[in-house]
């Protein structure tokens, strides 16, 4: 890099990310430099980054691409300076950058912005979500090809209420003119608010929190109208259910429910303080939020994808008979390690859960407290403890809870209809994003194996990408070099030896722990690059993940792991009167006669539906959304720099940056270069020659190599426009000290 006294720079800064600075000084390998306050710091020359300064230009650019520098610094710079204008969406090439405004914005998302954006060229108007959904659309009018739109980012980034403009928008383009409440969109679009109510619970981060994943598939016809549709979900937060902590929430359904009025009255419910599920947090309401006109929401959206109300009154029936069943509680027996209900609130609750689940109140009892076990002697019956009781409890909760979501998402797609015949698709996915916190477990480690697939799906597009734009020039490139993550996939899901795998093999050996479960991990990837065993502890581990290291603990691996659903829950399930209750069950009771070991792995299912959704997302073409978290308050205009760099580091935009610096960052058309750059060749600047042939006689001149001449732009490598602005801010210097001299003498 060319420095020189004055040069405008960027310097790193622990607290703040970057900071403005002014080279004062530049000897040998050491720089010092002012910052824009006035501080002066002394750094490595090559630790400061080049700083794009224009007096006039306060808005920045609606794309990475036109930045001058184009840099890690100048990216966040950009963004804060249109965020505090409220652009909140930002293109880098085309991954749309979309900051959460925590406000409302209804002229952004009504109508007339989506008639706006309606076939309008992509990059034509300012960026927004309708112009991604647009282009995906049109693309896939127009190439017959199926498209995927991926929104990413972290917990509260803005990633569901995206999803839900892009559905909006293809519902908009797509859908018939037909008012008919019942059309496949307005299913579709209605499927929001019911999977929100279940599947949705407040966080710390997010009072709306999405806890699941999600893939909708539009399906058109040959002539771009919707013609059906299909909902894929991944890994619901199951110990939701009956585990919260202040000041979180359990999901909204139950809150609803509480708040109906008659039903809740209908089922002995009351306020959720009165239900363990519930009020192990002491947070009940929302802000801006009303329970009961959710309720009526919730019942509109069940009608409207096609629920019955005799199926309706079942749902909310199994919801109310998991608050009761939460309720029960229990003391030790006479006998040694045994457990009886505790009293007689106990009791009524006991009578309540079994008639709200159509099932035999002693049959229930005796699955709560009592297990069977299977011997060549025949069948013993054991008691359980307390503590045993209590769990038994609680996952029956959590499987009938999960087994009813499940349910749920199949009425939908039965409801909306998958049309077979249609080979024209867009996918829309909203998938949690990358997740390091103080403590990680199971979940995290999921949830980050999704995004080390998808970040590789995306580095390969962004890279191919970046190659058929050198292609579409002609230039000459050789291989850029990107780094790849295949290794921490390897890690994870190599079979038969990876970690989901060795996890498997320690859930199906009754002795293994979670001890045995890390020692035999480290064994066999002692000297892996990507996995290390933290200091302070033996059984924790750490995977160096693409977007940084996360520590797991490996306590509860093995349980959660582990998904069987005790024999006795589904057999007093499959006993019920009610048909819905019965019908969760029965499709387990076919797998249990089918296989002899109930063990089926969380984990491993959770690789196929993740490498059935890779297949899907490869035959399609791709479009990104980065969704960004502004700040942890989730207060509007509120930019903090570092949480937002590490951010866009995790959804991969730096790695475009980076994909693109490996190769040739810097393209100017030609007429742009030469305009800008002529001053340093003025004798060969009189007309007689081809742009082309200036812009090279121009890059010949500085004695610059490795630059490209496309068919209508200059391609330069990282650093060479520094060289080639350092050299024309002397030119301009020299020039302006030659005119003071003159002015000088001339007085
Ligand atoms: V989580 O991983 O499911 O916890 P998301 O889905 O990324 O998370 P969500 O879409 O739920 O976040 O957004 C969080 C909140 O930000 C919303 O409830 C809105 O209050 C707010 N938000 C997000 N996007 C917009 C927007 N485009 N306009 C206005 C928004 N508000
Ligand atoms: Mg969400």
């Amino acid at each position: 890099m060319n420095l020189r006294r004055g040069s405008k720079v960027w310097v790193e800064d622990r607290n703040l990310a970057w900071v403005a600075a002014e080279v004062d000084d530049c000897v040998g390998k050491q720089a010092q430099v002012i910052t824009t306050s006035d501080k002066k710091v002394s750094v490595l020359a090559k630790k400061l980054l080049l700083r794009y300064a224009d007096e006039d230009d306060h808005g920045g650019v609606d794309d990475m691409t036109k930045l001058t520098y184009l840099n890690e610094p100048e990216v966040l710079y950009n963004l804060e300076r249109r965020y505090a204008l409220n652009e909140i969406y930002t293109y880098t090439g085309n991954i749309l950058i979309a900051l959460n405004p925590f406000a409302k914005l209804p002229h952004l998302y009504n109508i007339h912005m989506m008639e706006q954006y309606k076939g309008a060229p992509f990059g034509e108007l300012s960026p927004h979500v309708f112009a991604v959904a647009d282009a995906s659309y049109r693309a896939m009018v127009n190439e017959g090809k199926s498209q995927s739109v991926l929104v990413s980012g972290e917990s509260g980034a803005g990633k569901t209420e995206t999803t839900k403009l892009i559905m909006q928008y293809l519902t908009y383009v797509g859908g018939r003119t037909a008012r008919d409440e019942r059309t496949v969109e307005q299913q579709i679009l209605e499927s929001n608010p019911l999977l929100e109510a279940f599947g949705n619970a407040r966080t710390i981060r997010n009072d709306n929190s999405s806890r699941f994943g999600k893939f909708v598939e539009f399906h058109f016809n040959g002539t771009g109208r919707i013609s059906g549709a299909a909902i894929r979900t991944y890994l619901l937060e199951r110990s939701r259910v009956v585990q919260i902590t202040n000041p979180e929430r359990n999901y909204h359904c139950f809150y609803q429910l509480c708040a109906s009025g008659q039903d809740a009255e209908k089922y002995k419910l009351g306020h959720p303080s009165h239900f363990h599920y519930l009020n192990q947090s002491k947070i009940y309401e929302l802000d801006g939020v009303s329970s009961a006109e959710d309720y009526l929401k919730t019942r509109r959206a069940m009608k409207t994808v096609g629920i019955s109300s005799e199926d309706q009154e079942a749902i909310f029936r199994i919801l109310a008979a998991i608050l009761h069943l939460g309720n029960i509680e229990f003391s030790p027996g006479k006998e040694h390690d045994s457990s009886i209900i505790k009293d007689q609130k106990s009791s009524f609750h006991l009578q309540m859960t079994a008639e709200l689940f159509k099932c035999d109140v002693n049959q229930l009892l005796s699955t709560l407290c009592t297990r069977t076990i299977q011997t060549r002697e025949g069948n013993i019956v054991k008691a359980l403890d307390c503590n045993a009781a209590v769990a038994s409890r609680d996952a029956l909760a959590k499987t009938i809870y999960s087994r009813l979501f499940d349910w749920l998402v199949d009425k939908i797609n039965n409801s909306v209809g998958h049309d077979q015949n249609s080979h024209l698709q867009i996918g829309v996915l909203d998938i949690y994003g990358f997740e390091c916190f103080d403590n990680n477990s199971f979940e995290q480690f999921c949830i980050n194996f999704a995004n080390e697939k998808l970040q590789q799906h995306f580095n390969e597009h962004v890279f191919k990408m970046e190659q058929e734009e050198y292609s579409r020039e002609e230039i000459n490139w050789s291989y850029i070099d990107f780094v790849d993550n295949q290794d921490v996939l390897d890690l994870i899901e190599k079979r038969p030896i990876g970690i989901v795998a060795l996890l498997d093999e320690a859930c199906m050996f009754p002795r293994s722990t979670h001890r045995t479960f890390s020692a035999k991990l480290f064994q066999h990837f002692s000297s892996h690059r990507r996995l290390e065993k933290p200091k302070f502890s033996e059984t924790d581990f750490t995977v160096s993940h693409y977007a940084g290291k996360v520590t797991y603990r490996t306590e509860t691996f093995l349980d959660k792991n582990r998904d069987y659903v005790v024999v006795e829950h589904c057999n007093l399930m499959l006993s019920s009167k009610c048909c819905l209750v019965a019908g969760l069950f029965s499709s387990i009771s076919e797998e249990s006669s089918r296989s002899s070991y109930k063990f089926s792995s969380v984990a491993s299912r959770f690789k196929q539906q993740l490498q059935a959704l890779m297949e899907t997302l490869n035959s399609t073409q791709p479009h990104y959304v980065r969704c960004v978290k502004p700040n942890s308050l989730n207060r509007s205009k509120k930019f903090e720099k570092l949480s937002i760099l590490q951010q866009l580091r995790c959804g991969g935009v730096l790695e475009a940056v980076r994909i693109s610096l490996a190769g040739y960052p810097t393209r100017r058309s030609y007429a742009e270069f030469i305009d800008r750059y002529g001053l340093l060749a003025p004798k060969i600047m009189d007309g007689s020659y081809d742009e082309k042939v200036i812009a090279e006689m121009i890059l010949q001149k500085l004695k610059l190599d490795n630059y490209q001449l496309g068919i209508t732009k200059v391609f330069l490598r990282a650093g060479q426009i520094g060289i080639l602005d350092s050299q024309r801010a002397e030119v301009l210097d020299d020039a302006a000290k030659c005119i003071q001299r003159r002015h000088r003498t001339f007085i």
